[in-house]
């Protein structure tokens, strides 16, 4: 039986007060077992027709690899395809963002100057491959960082998931900076310290990214998720991140930023230009297959373009 709790954003809006109130011991247990096991299961974010949209959205992404003026997924790996942005593509994206209770454990679990500084999603396809093995994730500047500084992650499914669910090691949380983990290096970790994140869609967890997790072997049907990423934007990045522009400001669609309050402003890095790098260029250069596509392309529009003309003067001649 899954739990629910009415902190909609309606609610948050007109009754702030009172909702921080009631939820109180909720905030305080999700807190106290996120800070425990570094990762806490969450009670419904949103209701079924804003997940059945969010989904419709992200799947039409999900039609075709992006190319030209069609939008599409990204590809850069067998087994996935990589839909980024999401917060462009429908309101219930951002209002699980910056839900109200996940706003107040990441308050007390971050500390207040945090930001969303990614929301993508993925489907993963159906592989017994471990392609995505055990890791913490690594994303800052491990060589000046103090300490290990705290980053955080909302996943939510959008599809049932019974094979390939999320695998968290608990309490693997804050010991090491995170590093890929050979699977002989957790082969002694007892079943019940890992928490395998099963659930239809629309299940939600928060988890401290330090800690050892990986995508479950195998998946036996496609799977599709989201994964929003927060942590201190003044924390300095790793140098491959920074070469990717991985934590550009965020994408936004005007039509969803009705309504927020100063917090939901900063979360979603309003007017943040510290982690901006003007005029960016990928340096890397696209595989040989673009350049093939490219002269294919403009050789079809070079063909539309001469029967166009044929046409348009056999028509002035024969009329
Ligand atoms: O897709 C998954 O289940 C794993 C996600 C993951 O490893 C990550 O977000 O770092």
């Amino acid at each position: 039986m899954r739990r629910t709790v009415d902190l909609s954003r309606e609610t948050k809006t007109h009754n702030a007060g009172s909702c921080s109130a009631q939820n109180e011991p909720l905030i305080a247990r999700l807190l106290a077992e996120l800070e425990a096991n570094g990762i806490v299961a969450l009670p419904n974010l949103v209701k079924s027709e804003e997940l059945a949209s969010m989904r419709r959205a992200f799947e039409t992404r999900l039609r075709r690899l992006r190319w030209n003026n069609f939008e599409g997924y990204q590809k850069t790996e067998r087994y996935r395809h990589m839909v980024e942005d999401v917060l462009l593509l429908d309101q219930g994206f951002v209002d699980i963002a910056i839900h109200p209770l996940v706003q107040k454990v990441l308050d007390r679990y971050l500390g207040n100057q945090y930001a969303l500084t990614e929301a993508k999603g993925w489907k993963s396809l159906p592989t017994k491959r471990d392609f995505h093995g055990w890791h913490g994730d690594a994303w800052y500047d491990q060589q000046t960082a103090p300490d290990i500084p705290r980053e955080i992650k909302l996943a939510m499914y959008l599809t049932d998931v019974s094979s390939g669910a999320f695998n968290y090691i608990k309490g693997s949380h804050r010991k090491q900076h995170p590093r890929p983990v050979q699977n002989d290096e957790v082969k002694d970790v007892d079943t019940s310290q890992i928490a395998e994140m099963r659930g239809p869609a629309g299940t939600a967890f928060l988890f401290d990214t330090s800690g050892v997790h990986r995508q479950g072997v195998p998946m036996l049907e496609p799977r599709e998720a989201i994964f929003y990423n927060y942590h201190d934007p003044n924390v300095p990045l790793q140098q491959e991140d920074l070469v990717y522009y991985r934590y550009h400001p965020l994408l936004l669609n005007s039509a969803f930023l009705g309504n927020l309050s100063d917090d939901d402003q900063r979360i979603l890095g309003f007017g943040d230009k510290r982690n901006f790098l003007p005029a960016f260029e990928r340096s890397s250069k696209p595989p040989t297959s673009y350049a093939a596509y490219h002269a294919v392309f403009d050789t079809q529009l070079f063909l539309k373009d001469v029967v166009g003309r044929i046409n348009s003067r056999l028509k002035r001649i024969f009329n």
